[in-house]
């Protein structure tokens, strides 16, 4: 039998929703106790981490300028932020070691027999590789397999910025580490295990893809404090993201997800869902949740409220939800089954630009028609939109935001439209406008190194060696601030995902969410540990009491 320590560091938690449970984590620790091996996790998106990477004399010379400047700050005080967030980058890209060294120790004393990596994005994928090295240093038999979000985006593309992992692992991981295991513990050959990625002599082999067919199949997952070991005490949010579906059919032409978990939609029942829920609220006391999938399936959420309400449950949750599946009816029953808030991916208000640039199959008009009835019956709603999208004109975004004043949606987040590596954005590039200066190869290498600048404004982020209708990408994503400064001056909030919704109820700031996403805002970008500290365990109090 074997023994595993799962690591993941996201980069400096820089949204509260960084805090919250990592459903992957848990699956593979429940699926790699499930076969008798051991595990624990370390789980770095936590207050202590935040500590680590915020000096306290670096939070108190950012407050100051925030205080100093106000809404001037992007105007007046820029240089100084600029050199604030240069200083900062410096120190975290050193303090990551330091973390890279201290989990290392942490390995040596427990004792393992491989370490399972989960990768990010952003300072997440470069800290992680620091992380690796330093945990290669020390202890240099170790085998380091990495997988997650940033595997199913970049795959190949991370062996050839690193070599500090000896193998990668993309799409449904729980039966793979189990075959890991296995595999460190000499009972199972590399080349018979699916949906890894490695180096075998000089060449890169990704094996085939297998996906989980059966998800009520799935182990569940564990968040016992000893395993979890950021479950002890007040460093995470505890709001469990429970795996209802994986897969989309849809394959709208920007969307990752058919990507990250295949074409089919794979779902649990009903039934598995409620019995998850129980076990947790009685394992954890938590009665905080999300659902992960993409899209959670009407006919299932519907049957999962119908339960949760005859059963008489009582938990908050939120989703995800296609608007071309949603009635009006199910949005009451889905309200007092517990539902707060969902997302919906509207992405464009105007029908060409859903047709012929996004690929959404989506009605303008059923988004008007959907978006009220869910409002009216008492749950947040937040719309995405991807803006600009390829072909995007001013006549566009005004059929956008005219779309937006008329349904108002309590939330809108918006996004510049990106080439997910494997989409039809991806494979027809040039048909949608997107032109790569230095070759496809070149911009997925930038893109997977990408760093996100969260102090400044968008147009100093670093630009990116891709033009899209023409324009460089800093034109191109400066249109985005726009069109997300817009809609903020007719007073509707942006920036408010799903899963703090009910988070921002617990901490009582229902009905004037702006004000809570300000506060999460200033609390992460000033590094305020002991406030974050306690949000967490005001939070956390209403989360675990029933
Ligand atoms: C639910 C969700 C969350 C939840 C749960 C986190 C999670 N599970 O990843 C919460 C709210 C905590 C969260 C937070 C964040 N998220 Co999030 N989240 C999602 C969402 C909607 C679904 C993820 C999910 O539940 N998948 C199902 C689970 C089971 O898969 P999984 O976690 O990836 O783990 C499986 C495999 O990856 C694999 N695996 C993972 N690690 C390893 C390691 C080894 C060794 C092996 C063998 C396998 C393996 O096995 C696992 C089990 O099958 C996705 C978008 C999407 N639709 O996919 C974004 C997404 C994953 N999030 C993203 C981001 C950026 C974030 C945040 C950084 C910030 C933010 N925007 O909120 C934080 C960071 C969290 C942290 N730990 O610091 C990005 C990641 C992009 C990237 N390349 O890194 C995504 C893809 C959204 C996007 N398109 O931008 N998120």
């Amino acid at each position: 039998m074997a023994k595993c320590i799962l690591i993941s560091y996201a980069g400096y938690p820089y949204t509260l929703s960084s805090l919250l449970l990592d459903n992957g984590l848990a699956n593979l620790a429940g699926a790699l106790l499930a076969n008798g091996h051991q595990v624990k996790i370390l789980d770095l998106a936590t207050v202590t981490t935040i500590k680590k990477l915020f000096p306290p004399d670096y939070s108190r010379e950012i407050t100051a300028l925030f205080q100093q400047y106000g809404n001037a700050i992007y105007e007046k005080g820029i240089n100084k932020l600029i050199r604030f967030n240069k200083k900062l980058q410096t120190y975290q890209q050193k303090r990551v070691r330091e973390i890279g060294r201290e989990t290392a120790a942490f390995i040596k004393k427990e004792g393992a027999d491989f370490a399972g990596i989960k990768l990010w994005n952003g300072d997440g994928f470069s800290g992680s590789i620091a992380i690796a090295e330093e945990i290669k240093k020390a202890l240099p038999g170790l085998p380091l397999a990495a997988g997650g979000p940033h595997v199913d985006m970049f795959r190949e593309y991370i062996l050839e910025e690193t070599d500090v992992f000896d193998i990668l692992a993309y799409g449904d991981g729980e039966e793979v580490v189990v075959k890991l295991a296995e595999y460190f513990d000499g009972r199972q050959e590399l080349d018979a295990i699916p949906n890894v990625i490695y180096r075998k002599n000089g060449n890169i082999k990704i094996a085939p893809v297998k996906w989980i067919t059966d998800l009520d199949s799935l182990p569940f997952p564990v968040y016992d404090e000893d395993i979890y070991l950021a479950m002890q005490g007040d460093e995470k949010i505890k709001t469990v993201v429970l795996d209802e579906s994986r897969g989309c059919p849809n394959c709208c032409y920007f969307c990752m997800q058919p990507i990250k978990s295949g074409t089919r939609l794979r779902k649990k029942t009903a039934e598995r869902l409620v019995s998850d829920i129980k076990k947790i609220k009685k394992l954890y006391h938590i009665n905080c949740f999300r659902f992960a999938g993409s899209g959670t399936p009407a006919a299932l959420i519907r049957d999962t409220a119908g339960k949760l309400i005859e059963q008489n449950i009582n938990i908050k949750y939120t989703m995800f939800a296609r608007i071309k599946d949603s009635r009006g009816p199910l949005f009451e029953l889905l309200a007092r089954s517990g539902c707060r808030a969902i997302f919906f991916g509207v992405e464009s208000g105007s029908q060409q630009i859903l047709d012929k640039s996004l690929g959404k199959k989506l009605k303008v008009e059923k988004v008007k028609e959907i978006i009220p009835q869910c409002k009216q019956a008492g749950i947040f709603v937040i719309t995405s939109f991807i803006f600009p999208a390829p072909f995007d004109t001013p006549a566009t975004m005004r059929e956008s935001l005219d779309l937006i004043y008329a349904i108002r949606p309590d939330s809108v987040s918006v996004i510049p439209g990106g080439i997910p590596r494997g989409t039809v954005w991806d494979k027809q590039a040039a048909k949608f406008g997107f032109d790569f200066e230095n070759g496809k190869k070149d911009y997925f290498k930038a893109l997977s190194k990408y760093k996100y600048k969260l102090f400044l404004p968008l147009n100093l982020w670093e630009s990116l060696p891709i033009k899209i209708n023409g324009e460089s990408f800093h034109e191109f994503i400066k249109k985005s601030d726009l069109f997300k400064r817009e809609v903020e001056d007719k007073e509707i909030l942006t920036s408010m995902p799903d899963e703090l919704v009910p988070v921002a109820e617990y901490a009582g700031y229902k009905g004037n969410e702006k004000e809570f996403r300000n506060l999460c805002r200033r609390l992460h970008l000033t590094g305020a540990y002991q406030d974050i500290k306690k949000l967490n365990q005001e939070v956390n109090s209403k989360i675990l009491s029933l």
